[in-house]
């Protein structure tokens, strides 16, 4: 196992489009259980492959709080969402910066297991939110970017200031 490096807002890679994963074979499962064990080692509930800047559809997840449910999503796609939940999200590419955003409370999403079988997942709330959160950085999107862009130009700023602090 390997712990992998988390890009930070406002790297650019993270608004890459992610490809379809074409088959789920070793080294996708290789690269799931890397991301589970970066994603439990930061701390956080959800990892997308995008935010360990490799591009293909992947995203993990576990809101145990003993780390004994990790989920692999493959090629993840939303079947419904309904409602409206507003929540105060964190990401692990934004580091210290939570902020409300408004999101479907339900999803049902289809994807292809960590065995490569597909099933579908019918989410509220936290999950929902989770799993709409992973799906849009497959596609490039960061949470911050829902936010006004007085705002987003103030994060951007404090994390350059955090990231050049850093080295
Ligand atoms: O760990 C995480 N917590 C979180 C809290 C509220 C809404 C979304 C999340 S996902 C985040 C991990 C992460 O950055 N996943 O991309
Ligand atoms: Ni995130």
């Amino acid at each position: 196992m390997a712990l992998l490096n988390i890009l930070h807002y406002p790297d650019e890679r993270l608004h890459k489009v992610a490809k379809p994963v074409a088959a789920v074979d070793e080294r996708i499962r290789t690269l799931i259980d890397d991301m589970g064990e970066t994603m439990y080692a930061a701390r956080g509930i959800g990892l997308a492959a995008t935010q360990v800047n490799v591009h293909e559809r992947v995203v993990v997840i576990d809101l145990s709080e003993d780390h004994t449910e990790l989920t692999a999503f493959v090629n993840p796609e939303i079947l419904e969402k309904d409602g409206e939940i507003v929540y105060e999200e964190g990401c692990l590419s934004v580091p210290g910066i939570y902020d409300k955003v408004t999101r479907a409370e339900h999803v049902k999403v289809r994807a292809l297991g960590r065995d490569g079988q597909p099933f579908e997942l019918e989410a509220h709330g936290l999950l929902a939110i989770c799993i709409q959160h992973e799906i849009d950085h497959l596609n490039g999107k960061v949470f911050v970017e829902y936010l006004s862009k007085m705002k987003q130009d103030r994060i951007k700023t404090k994390l350059k200031k955090q990231e050049r602090n850093n080295l």
